[in-house]
């Protein structure tokens, strides 16, 4: 009985320092976090290995709350457990610099493993966690050595659930088995515009049995004893994720929006905080109060999660003993250290002269890549075959298997992009994704909080033009670079052929903080000859002179990928007719504005201001590299289905017509 009572005054604890966070800021959301609490304390109090002094222990469980809107919960949590989050930060909740943002984000704070808000994210996050943990599970541990063995726990909600991605990740961790993971919804029957029956009416539990998951509930979400057995069940289930279905009710306890759409996104006010108090008994008139026994209580977190931690650590010096090349290669991958010889495999590779797609020579060098780097692991949304993407001799990954490095995500771009963000935040594997670049579209939010999170995830877009051809304009991109162009944080690189390829991809792999996104042909283009061109290593900085008829040329063409080939054959006609031209490659706007102001001059004076870029995408935006006085060749209209040759005669992508736009510039 005692133990109860205390159980209810470390919810209650948690209820009202969440309520008084939300109050304080006069914003955010106090009605999920006052219905979640229960299950929340019962997971983090009984359940959650984790060790607030050192958040990154890579053994802990992992535990996403994907309705990021609930942020102040997790706050709380952390700061009662121990986690490097002072009460000032509670109060100093969605101000600027605190450690407390209106939605969690990696990195602003100790303990917050992924950025969320966006419904349905963190639930393919929390994919891509237990996914990667049995990937490594299944190739570090030994008999009598269970190294990587830890749960991925999240809490999801009606607008998870209702969002597709959420659909698709749940196909996907159903089919593959992922028994470690474990999902509290929140079934509170209210979103923001009132009562979810308007317009989920699903049967949550029987759709997550036919994803092949282990479905517990409906359960009374607010009872410590269910929500404890719910989750003792759910771990007993090894071959399955599991969901427990917890009914709780939005904004528990306040007298008067209890059950209310109203208590999801407004502070509930100080008169209806003190009926709140009442109610529950809660005999504390200050806010932020945290009585002495629930405050000693859950900092018993912090003992504990050492405790867990220093096992480990000596269960990880065993390994080391007895497996000291595995220890060392675990080591790297979870630290992020690139292995010493991981660029060995890339030498002299494309010395043939045979035209080869820029899919195909990524496909050369990513398997010349993967030899080196055993964290490298990733997929396509079924199209390895056109991507180019499978690792050979690398094994699969599949139902219950999970030693190979080949992940088949399914036709599913969405929760590709969430659950390789979700692999990269889990560390020890640096994850590549593969589709056609027109169905970045799919994805595009996913890759957005990839950059947004700074983690390293690859994304291979093959088919990247017009240049596609016969397939017509549903699957020829247009505006997709471009507009990729725009996220911050994100490097798009296309470059123009096998020998750019390479550095493309090394200087990927060496981006350690943050996603590139590496633009394919699907058609053969002859690879630059590097006896008359300036090397490709160029390509490290983003854009470099290719070929120049002079040293003080009068035009610059600037051209990416493909359309490069095309600049080169307009830059030579055009210096034929006596007028001197550069041909400069850029690969990457992202990479060559980060380059000194110096070199950036040396490659594009600003004294020169003829200047004409070709790309076989959206104009839009190249403004900043030919300036005002410049002109672009591009596509700016939808493409169409015809062979590929045809498609850029008639869309006028050809080099007469970049030499006829830099003969109006200069003359
Ligand atoms: C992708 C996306 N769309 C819309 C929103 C805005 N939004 C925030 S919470 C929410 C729905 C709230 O319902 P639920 O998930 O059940 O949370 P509860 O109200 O129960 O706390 C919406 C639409 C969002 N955060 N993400
Ligand atoms: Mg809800």
């Amino acid at each position: 009985m005692a133990d109860q009572s205390l159980d209810q005054l470390c919810i209650n604890t948690i209820r009202f320092l969440a309520i008084d966070t939300v109050q304080r800021a006069k914003s955010g959301h106090p009605g999920a976090p006052m219905g979640q609490a229960d299950m929340a304390y019962t997971l983090w109090d009984r359940f959650l290995s984790h060790n607030p002094a050192d958040p990154g222990w890579p053994n802990r469980d992992r535990f996403i709350l994907s309705p990021g809107h609930a942020s102040a919960l997790l706050y709380t949590l952390l700061h009662l457990t121990g986690y490097d989050l002072p009460m000032e930060e509670l109060k100093q909740f969605r101000q600027w610099d605190s450690k407390t943002p209106g939605h969690p984000e990696f990195g602003a704070t100790p303990g917050v493993e992924a950025t969320t808000g966006p419904l349905g994210q963190g639930f393919g996050n929390a994919v891509g966690m237990a996914l990667t943990e049995r990937w490594l599970a299944s190739r570090f541990n030994q008999p009598k050595h269970e190294i990587i063995d830890h749960y991925t726990y999240a809490i999801v909600s009606d607008g998870d659930l209702q969002e597709g991605i959420a659909s698709e990740a749940a196909s996907m961790a159903g089919t593959m088995g992922l028994g470690k993971l474990i999902m509290l919804y929140d079934d509170n029957g209210i979103s923001i515009e009132g009562g979810t029956d308007v317009t989920f009416g699903e049967n949550v539990a029987k759709r997550f049995e036919s994803y092949d998951w282990h479905v517990i509930g409906t359960i009374d979400g607010t009872d410590v004893e269910s929500i404890s057995s719910a989750i003792t069940t759910a771990k007993a289930e090894t071959g399955k994720p599991s969901i427990i279905i917890c009914r709780t009710v939005i904004g528990h306890g306040s007298p008067n929006k209890a059950g209310k759409a109203s208590a999801h996104g407004d502070p509930l006010g100080d008169d209806e905080i003190s009926l709140t108090r009442e109610n529950l008994n809660w005999e504390f008139g200050e806010s932020f109060t945290v009585p002495k026994e629930a405050g000693d209580h859950l900092g018993l977190a912090a003992a504990r999660g050492q405790a867990k931690q220093d096992e480990w650590h000596a269960a990880f010096a065993e390994y080391r003993k007895a497996f000291p090349d595995e220890a060392q290669q675990l080591d790297d991958s979870l630290s992020g250290k690139l292995p010493a010889n991981w660029e060995d495999g890339l030498i002299g590779l494309f010395e043939t002269a045979d035209p080869i797609a820029t899919r195909s020579a990524s496909g050369v060098v990513m398997n010349a890549i993967s030899k080196g780097l055993p964290a490298f692991i990733g997929g396509s949304a079924d199209l390895a075959p056109s991507t180019r993407t499978a690792l050979d001799e690398r094994g699969q990954i599949g139902p219950g298997e999970f030693s190979g490095h080949n992940l088949h995500f399914g036709v599913r771009e969405h929760a590709m992009g969430a659950v390789a963000n979700g692999m990269a935040l889990h560390g020890g594997a640096i994850p590549y994704t593969a589709t056609f670049l027109v169905f970045s579209d799919y994805m595009r939010p996913s890759i957005r909080l990839g950059a947004l999170m700074g983690q390293q995830v690859i994304y291979v877009f093959t088919h990247d033009s017009i240049g596609v051809g016969e397939d017509g304009p549903t699957h020829q991109p247009i505006e997709h670079l471009m507009s990729l162009r725009k996220i911050p944080g994100l490097v798009v690189s296309r470059p123009a052929d096998a020998t750019e390829t390479v550095e493309a991809w090394r200087a990927a792999i060496a981006r350690r903080d943050g996603p590139t996104v590496m633009a394919y042909t699907r058609q053969n283009l002859p690879i630059l000859d590097r006896s008359e061109l300036a090397p490709a290593s160029g390509v490290l900085k983003g854009a470099y002179t290719l070929w120049e008829s002079s040293n003080s040329p009068q035009v610059i063409i600037i051209a990416t990928g493909s359309e490069v080939h095309i600049a080169l054959e307009s830059g030579k006609k055009l210096s034929e007719e006596g007028i001197a031209t550069r041909v400069v490659s850029m690969p990457s706007c992202e990479l060559f504005d980060e380059q000194t102001k110096e070199y950036r001059d040396q490659v594009l004076p600003p004294s020169i201001r003829a200047r004409v870029s070709v790309e076989a995408g959206s104009t839009k935006g190249w403004e900043r590299y030919v300036g005002l006085d410049g002109a672009s060749v591009g596509m700016n209209s939808y493409g169409a289905s015809a062979p590929a040759g045809i498609l850029y005669e008639k869309f006028g992508i050809t080099a007469e017509k970049v030499a006829a736009e830099a003969r109006k510039l200069v003359t």
